[in-house]
């Protein structure tokens, strides 16, 4: 398989099958492991017992979880529907070993809700809505695509509501990403502060990231990234807002595109920003996904923020990356 990324993208190998990937259905394990091809010489498919045990794995305390026991490529309804409930209980859901052509990540995507918008972001010639993230081993940049805390493009008015990120190339080590859970950032402030922030909407810009004077497509050498000429339009969104599908309050703020407070200036904003923006990311609300090549983590725009690490010099990651559309933001409590 191979796409016209110019980075000679190449699905993964599938990992070798062992007793490990019976072990979800303890019974079929002890048998599997006696007589390895037990499953198949019964007739099941290959990953039979993958597929109808699904397991999960909390990676924290926090937020995020590890899902096994799925092929993305070939989910079953109620697959998709136990998934979809262990998003809203995660935040962040990340699979391994899956084996994904830029095409199958637009059909999960598809599948999922459909893509948002992507302004800014070049996607692939023959798959616009996939983007590819990538940073060569020979770039001297020390930063890379999403190293900063945000939410992403919480800048458009209908941002989207999740992220997917598939990973084809990574180093041996380093290159993680980090997550934040947004319910337990507004759960850990004082009732009267929580009562403040629910009247006040924020400002959030593409002007630091992508405005005429940002400095982010310098940085990314291998990267299609295009700045606004003119200063990018701003949207505003309640602070506090209501997870549609889970009625729960978040505190929706974020250090990238969150400029001030509205009818605020940022001098008067940027004290009560800054001491959100910390306590968002207090180490007890986070948590961290270590990528191999072949894993996708999807996670939850609407309550978390994530932060990709610049710690790999002289190592390649290239990962390939969805939207799925989102609605726009409506405040707790308010309707507006
Ligand atoms: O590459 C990463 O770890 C995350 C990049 C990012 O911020 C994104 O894809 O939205
Ligand atoms: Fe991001």
């Amino acid at each position: 398989m191979s796409c016209s990324t110019g980075h000679g993208y190449a699905p993964p190998p599938r990992r070798v099958k062992s007793a490990d990937w019976f072990l979800p259905c303890p019974i079929f394990a002890g048998l599997e492991c006696q007589t390895p091809g037990l499953a198949q010489s019964l007739g099941f498919r290959d990953d039979f017992l993958y597929c109808v045990m699904m397991n999960i794995q909390p990676l924290s305390g926090a937020l995020g979880a590890e899902v096994q026991g799925v092929d993305l490529l070939h989910l079953e309804q109620d697959q998709l529907q136990e998934i979809e409930s262990a998003f809203l209980e995660y935040l962040v859901l990340c699979f391994r070993d899956q084996q994904l052509s830029p095409g199958d990540l637009l059909r999960l995507t598809e599948r999922l809700g459909g893509p948002g918008e992507t302004p800014y972001l070049g996607g692939l010639p023959d798959f616009p809505e996939v983007v590819p993230v990538v940073k060569e081993a020979d770039e001297r940049s020390p930063y890379t695509f999403g190293a900063g805390w945000h939410t992403d493009f919480t800048f458009q008015e209908c941002p989207p509501d999740r992220t997917l990120l598939y990973a084809v190339d990574t180093p041996t080590v380093g290159g993680d990403t980090l997550y934040c859970n947004l319910y337990q950032a507004y759960e850990a402030l004082s009732e009267g502060m929580q009562a403040v922030l629910s009247d006040l909407n924020a400002v959030h810009s593409a002007v630091r990231a992508y405005g005429p004077k940002a400095t982010l497509r310098e940085h990314l050498e291998n990267m299609s990234i295009a700045n606004d000429t003119a200063e990018p339009q701003t949207m505003l969104h309640p602070v506090i807002r209501q997870h549609p599908a889970t009625a729960r309050p978040v505190l929706w703020v974020n250090p990238t595109y969150t400029i001030r407070f509205e009818k605020m200036t940022e001098a008067e904003s940027s004290p009560l920003l800054n001491y959100l923006n910390q306590l968002a990311v207090s180490p007890s609300f986070t948590c961290r996904v270590r990528w191999q090549p072949g894993t996708l983590t999807m996670w939850d725009n609407r309550c978390t923020q994530h932060c990709a690490t610049s710690d790999y010099a002289g190592h390649r990651r290239e990962m390939l990356r969805t939207t799925v559309a989102g609605t726009r933001p409506l405040a707790q409590g308010r309707g507006h």
